[in-house]
């Protein structure tokens, strides 16, 4: 009973007195009634994968079944919700507003199964889940050197796992995305969308594709935007449905023709918007366009967004990025105040973990997804969803990802603390967990926590050596065990900083002995590696003993 109750904790509903019924054979029959949608059958929607010891049915005269599984359909319930119910001995019902709502379902039931040497069993139980936020995921929007083509495969792959559903492709330095925005695709740029597209369809993962034209876009001109929608027809061309329109970091001051032509700024974002607005509509049934405004991190109301809002379709949903760029928190004060601003569907482009800002590359950010409110998925704010702009250390970025997709799964049951040790333990295994957590420690993301604890400084103002010594040995033996951890992405991913906690143990060697001279040398070598540790104890000693201007 416990184990089953602590299999399922992470639904919102689950009713059951711990009876199980049990079939003496190896393999299951299940035979399949897709109710769904009309000729529904398990090839259309069940990975026959997911299920190597069932074999499924759907023909009438396959009467020898184990159990009956039903799919029905259910327009009251909420999107990627489902209700799974073994009410009576060899029945199943599942309910679901959509299909992603029945693959989550499908997860559910595969979890019910327990395979043994004798034949299989499984409880009578009822669950139902509602999951948060409609739209869970990554925008890849930050600066620098995008993602590979494999780790954006990997990505879409770890969506789907995670119970996500939303990718966003935004990297600000793909130079056909922002600078270049103009210039169509090449063949190989298509084909590899296209495998991309193939991958998220198969992951149920919704495909965004965003453009950045703000930076020299001449609002007036028809011709811009034909070459705007001419670029947009390319990626609709090959099966996209859902598109991004992004105004963010550029200068919005209008300038010659199209200040005599709109008002304000927010009119010709409301103009252009609209325009790309009208012209998916035209090309496509169902699509998908979300904008980002020029304003997209305020805690207050302002002129350009009052008009933004006025003049733009109020079903196109806004981006926020919570009271702050890099916001520290997301208070349930903060989402009050913008909601009523933006009196429309919003977005939160949500800065964890990245690491773009300033110098904020030689850092890494290993942290839970903490301080935001629960109560951001209440419908009065009309938050359609969360998306995380992670790291260029796409790999890393995964620990923070996990972290938020137990939130956005079911946010007012999300307890920071546990999750996050489900994360490392789930992400390292038990044997590499300890090291990955007290790495994790020493890498905090400095926006949403302290580099330092108080013991931490307290010990430093003390001159406490020996506490310096075993923390740092600490990391020094996570160090090494983490550089066995066999995974090549976070092996190359985390060697640099590996490397790092090296370099700090023998600049604290250096301290320790007191050698003015070795300290400067070692000073300068430290200063001149691109990558450091948020939490440097040996750096925050040396600086506030003013070791180097002795
Ligand atoms: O946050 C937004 C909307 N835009 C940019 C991002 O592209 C960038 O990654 C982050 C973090 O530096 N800051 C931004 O302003």
């Amino acid at each position: 009973m416990e184990t089953l109750l602590s299999k399922l904790a992470h639904y919102q509903e689950v009713y059951t007195k711990g009876a199980y019924q049990f079939i003496e054979k190896p393999r299951l029959k299940v035979k399949f009634y897709g109710k769904f949608f009309r000729f529904e059958t398990h090839q259309d929607v069940i990975p026959q994968e997911q299920f190597p010891d069932i074999d499924w049915v759907s023909s009438d005269d396959e009467a020898q079944a184990d159990l009956h599984f039903y799919h029905e359909f259910d327009r009251r319930m909420t999107l990627d919700g489902f209700s799974l119910e073994v009410s009576e001995p060899g029945k199943v019902v599942v309910t679901t507003k959509n299909l992603r709502g029945f693959r989550y379902a499908l997860e559910a039931f595969h979890m019910l199964l327990e395979f043994g040497e004798e034949g299989v069993a499984y409880p009578l139980v009822k669950i139902k889940h509602e999951v948060s936020f409609q739209m869970r995921g990554v925008i890849e929007g930050f600066y620098g050197v995008p993602w590979q083509h494999s780790d954006r495969l990997d990505l879409l792959h770890f969506l789907g796992k995670e119970r996500l559903n939303t990718y966003m492709y935004a990297p600000k330095d793909d130079q056909y995305q922002r600078k270049l925005w103009r210039e169509l695709y090449s063949d190989v740029a298509l084909a590899r969308f296209s495998e991309l597209l193939a991958v998220a369809e198969a992951e149920h993962i919704d495909f965004y594709y965003m453009i950045s034209p703000g930076n020299d876009i001449d609002y007036t001109l028809a011709s811009e935007v034909a070459v705007l929608t001419t670029k947009l027809q390319q990626l609709i061309d090959i099966g996209v449905r859902h598109f991004g329109l992004l105004l963010d970091d550029i200068d919005y001051i209008l300038k010659g023709n199209a200040k005599r032509k709109f008002s304000s700024s927010a009119s010709a974002h409301a103009f252009l918007i609209s325009t790309v607005d009208a012209f998916l509509g035209t090309q496509l049934a169902d699509y998908r366009l979300v904008a980002c405004p020029t304003e997209y991190d305020n805690h207050h109301d302002s002129l350009y967004l009052e008009i933004l809002n006025r003049e733009l379709p109020k079903d196109i949903p806004l981006f926020w990025t919570g009271p702050a760029t890099l916001a520290t928190e997301i208070s349930t004060a903060a989402i009050e105040t913008m909601a009523n601003i933006y009196e429309r569907p919003l977005v939160i482009w949500d800065n964890v973990p990245v690491n773009d800002y300033q110098k904020d590359y030689e850092l890494l950010f290993l942290s839970p997804y903490e301080n935001r409110s629960p109560k951001l998925a209440n419908d009065e704010y009309q938050v359609v969803g969360i998306v995380s702009n992670p790291m260029a250390q796409w790999e890393l970025s995964k620990l923070t990802v996990h972290n938020m997709s137990q939130y956005l799964w079911n946010s007012p049951k999300f307890e920071v603390v546990s999750a996050w040790d489900k994360t490392l333990l789930e992400y390292a295994g038990s044997e590499y967990y300890e090291a990955l957590k007290c790495f994790a420690k020493f890498n905090p993301n400095k926006y949403t926590r302290e580099q330092y604890s108080h013991e931490q400084l307290l010990k430093i103002r003390q001159k406490d050596q020996d506490y310096i010594s075993d923390e740092l040995a600490k990391l020094h033996f996570a160090g090494k065990v983490l550089a066995k951890l066999p995974n090549e992405a976070f092996q190359a991913n985390c060697g640099p900083w590996l490397k790092r906690i090296e370099m700090d143990v023998a600049y604290w060697q250096v301290v320790l002995a007191g050698n003015n001279t070795e300290l400067k040398r070692k000073a300068k070598e430290l200063a001149d590696y691109p990558h450091r540790l948020g939490t440097d104890l040996v750096q925050k000693y040396v600086e506030y003993w003013q070791l180097l201007a002795e």
